[in-house]
């Protein structure tokens, strides 16, 4: 007999944010799939969630608290009951508290549910409990910047209006991976006789859904972009009344810094012959509109805001900004559309504590000082695979006298090295609310499944946290539901007039779509080519960290369709898709070293060594190497995954990651 079916939604860290069908027998989700309903998303599910009720009902899922009986990261542990795990957690942090302050304690969290009240159920309490601030800055804070620094907070079109352009640009972004249903648009796009561009650094299986791929050298877009306007201004392919009216130092930025642009020397820094450069440049200028969507990986670089920052000045010189189908998609900033002050709760915090970035947890966990960190709790992230550094993140997590709590639904790497484990449900068992960083849509969900075994939700067990440290604030003891009905009766304007009887059945919504502009959402009210709250007050290009290093190949750390950072390594079938944890090289790389196809090769630098299985392929240019995907240590060949090759450098503005921004040799064996 065939189950009910239920709605929820993909609560992973995607711009797309799916909502789902669930179809549940007696308590167990047995098959999933798209929702036809939802605006954006349309019905269609990516290779990872097709199946994610195997990832729900895994026989990995953890299902009781444990706690270590031997060595760190020996992953030996007995069960326990709640009682007696969060007993324990209240103790020793009484006992940290009192002998190194409240600071000494470090919350850890990411993006392993993207729902509004169970990923930020954590920030109340720490902040009550005075402990270290976490500054989350893993993802896309230079790309934030860069954008803000020329529009401010100017909003990004509707994704869909992709359709409505001529010359689609998918810059840095592999979206058939990242971002399938934008593709969506794009297709329909190139229905209509749009031309569509990848400017990637490598052949990424995106490759397939564009007219034309232009691979430059990692790092340099910048340099690409100002070569780009170089070109429009020299021929006079310029949107003349647009830049007088709504751009803010033009001139200034013609005339000083263009020139230093010519296509010769972009051709010198991204790679790329000078002939295609003209040409690109040509043909921007021509298109009606062109619509650029941004990617991340730019911008995890040394200059990555920079590089931002001077893509998004250049729909401004041809006046695509606020034409339809025209512009530059970043992402929507819809955090608006609810007051997470009321989730977050920094008033529950007495005195303004430390601040810790989230890329340098090696560096905080072995040398920071005043107060050290003597307390890590983790919930829903995996650092000791996902964060930069990844010696020096085990490094830390193996100190002896270091306390470490996991809320995990899994046996993670970073749960193998704690002292107390907490098993945590997964999205089909708890409720929330979700909007999405690449669509304008909200959802509600609530839990379609009871919790597998003893798991809890994170917004459960920071409610028995608070009680065992004796907080009594009312805010403790509310459901999660009861806040997010407290968040959906709080007015904002970006909720006005939506559809509040779907939203209740739980169906995805659409925001109202905010006013592109001009005005933009500056201080000027202009784009902002000339921003003098910068350090640089114009775009230029800067190197990067690694334009000149110690080795000759530039290390791609790039998404795969088959995973989610380190999410999905339960599901033996998404692995064996992968084709295992390869490098992928260059055939003349390859051959210079001496290395075939398949075989096991060792790539290092001063951070460290990681062996994968070689992939030889034409794909990726002579002098870049790609490891896609963040392997669980458990699949390694080696006893190393990628990010032990990742450094905790930080980007020029937003103190991001620098993923991409390292340079390897690879020798064959081990
Ligand atoms: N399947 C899958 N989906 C995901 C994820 C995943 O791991 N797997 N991760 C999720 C998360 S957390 C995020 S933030 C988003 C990220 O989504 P995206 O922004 O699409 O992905 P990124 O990893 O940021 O990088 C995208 C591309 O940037 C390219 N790139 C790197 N350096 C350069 C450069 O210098 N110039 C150019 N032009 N391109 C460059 C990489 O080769 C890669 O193809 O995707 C989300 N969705
Ligand atoms: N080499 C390389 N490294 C990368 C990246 C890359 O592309 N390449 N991408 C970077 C980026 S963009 C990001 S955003 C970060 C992401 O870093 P993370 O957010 O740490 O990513 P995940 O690996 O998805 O880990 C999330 C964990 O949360 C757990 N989880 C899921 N739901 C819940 C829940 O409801 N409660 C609790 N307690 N746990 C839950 C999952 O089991 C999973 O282990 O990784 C970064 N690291
Ligand atoms: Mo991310």
């Amino acid at each position: 007999m065939a189950g009910t079916i239920m709605r929820s939604v993909c609560p992973y860290d995607c711009p797309d944010t799916c909502s789902l069908l669930v179809e549940v027998e007696d308590g167990r989700a047995t098959r999933v799939s798209g929702d036809p309903e939802h605006p954006f998303t349309r019905g269609t599910l990516c290779p990872k969630m097709l199946h994610y009720e195997r990832t729900v009902h895994s026989p990995h899922r953890l299902t009781t608290p444990l706690i270590r009986t031997g060595p760190k990261g020996s992953g030996q542990f007995r069960p326990a009951d709640w009682d007696e795990a969060i007993e324990r957690v209240a103790a020793r942090w009484g006992n940290i508290i009192a002998s190194f302050g409240a600071e000494a304690i470090l919350p850890y969290s990411y993006a392993g549910t993207m729902g509004l009240v169970q990923r930020n159920s954590g920030h109340p309490f720490f902040h009550r409990l005075g402990a270290s601030r976490l500054a989350r800055t893993i993802c896309s804070p230079a790309k934030d910047a860069g954008w803000q620094a020329v529009m401010g907070e100017t909003p990004a079109p509707h994704p869909d209006t992709v359709a409505d352009s001529d010359l689609v640009i998918l810059w840095g972004i592999n979206a058939a991976a990242t971002s399938i249903h934008f593709l969506h648009g794009v297709r329909e796009a190139k229905k209509r006789g749009a031309t569509v561009w990848l400017i990637d650094t490598y052949e990424t299986p995106t490759a397939a859904a564009a007219d034309r791929t232009i691979l430059v050298h990692p790092g340099s877009d910048g340099a690409l972009a100002l070569g780009l306007m170089h070109l429009l201004a020299r021929d006079e392919q310029l949107d003349r009344e647009f830049i007088a009216a709504h751009v803010q130092g033009f001139e200034e930025f013609a005339s000083r810094i263009l020139p230093l642009y010519p296509p010769e020397q972009v051709s010198l820094l991204t790679g790329l012959p000078v002939i295609l450069i003209e040409e690109m440049a040509a043909s921007y200028g021509r298109a009606n509109a062109p619509f650029i969507r941004l990617g991340s990986g730019l911008s995890r670089y040394g200059n990555g805001a920079m590089t931002v920052r001077t893509i998004a000045t250049l729909p401004a010189l041809v006046g695509a900004y606020g034409r339809p189908g025209a512009g530059c998609f970043c992402g929507v900033s819809t955090g608006s559309a609810f007051a997470l002050a009321e989730v977050t709760r920094e008033d529950f915090m007495t005195k303004p504590t430390r601040i810790v970035n989230m890329n340098r947890l090696g560096h905080a966990l072995t040398e920071l000082s005043g107060p050290p960190v003597m307390g890590l709790y983790v919930y829903h992230s995996n650092p000791a695979a996902v964060t930069p550094d990844q010696n020096s993140v085990l490094r830390g997590l193996g100190r002896d006298d270091l306390f470490t709590v996991v809320h995990e639904r899994f046996m993670t790497d970073t749960a193998a090295f704690a002292d107390i484990v907490l098993p945590a449900t997964s999205s089909l068992e708890q409720s929330d609310i979700y909007r999405s960083y690449g669509t304008y849509c909200i959802q509600r969900a609530r839990p379609v499944i009871p919790p597998v075994g003893g798991s809890k939700t994170n917004w459960e067990v920071f409610a028995l946290l608070a009680r065992a440290m004796g907080f009594d604030e009312p805010f403790f003891r509310q459901s999660a539901d009861n806040l997010i009905d407290h968040l959906l009766a709080i007015p904002r304007s970006l909720r006005e007039g939506i559809d509040t009887a779907r939203l209740a059945e739980g169906k995805g919504v659409e925001l109202r779509l905010p006013a592109v502009a001009p005005p933009f959402a500056t201080p000027s009210g202009k784009v902002e080519i000339f921003n003098p709250r910068e350090p640089e007050p114009f775009p230029r290009y800067l190197p990067t960290h690694e334009e000149k290093g110690e080795h000759p190949l530039r290390l791609m750390t790039a998404p795969t369709p088959f995973a989610l950072n380190a999410s999905f390594y339960e599901q033996e079938e998404l692995r064996i898709k992968q084709g295992g944890m390869r490098l992928q090289m260059n055939p003349a790389d390859a051959a210079a070293r001496g290395l075939a196809d398949g075989r096991e090769v060792t790539a290092f630098n001063r951070l460290g060594e990681v062996v994968f299985s070689l992939k030889v392929t034409p794909g990726v240019p002579a002098g870049v190497v790609v490891a896609e995907g963040v392997w669980w240590l458990a699949h390694t060949p080696g006893p190393r995954s990628v990010n032990a090759l990742v450094s905790q450098r930080l980007t020029d503005r937003g103190e991001g990651s620098t993923f991409y921004d390292n340079r390897v040799e690879v020798r064959g064996g081990r």
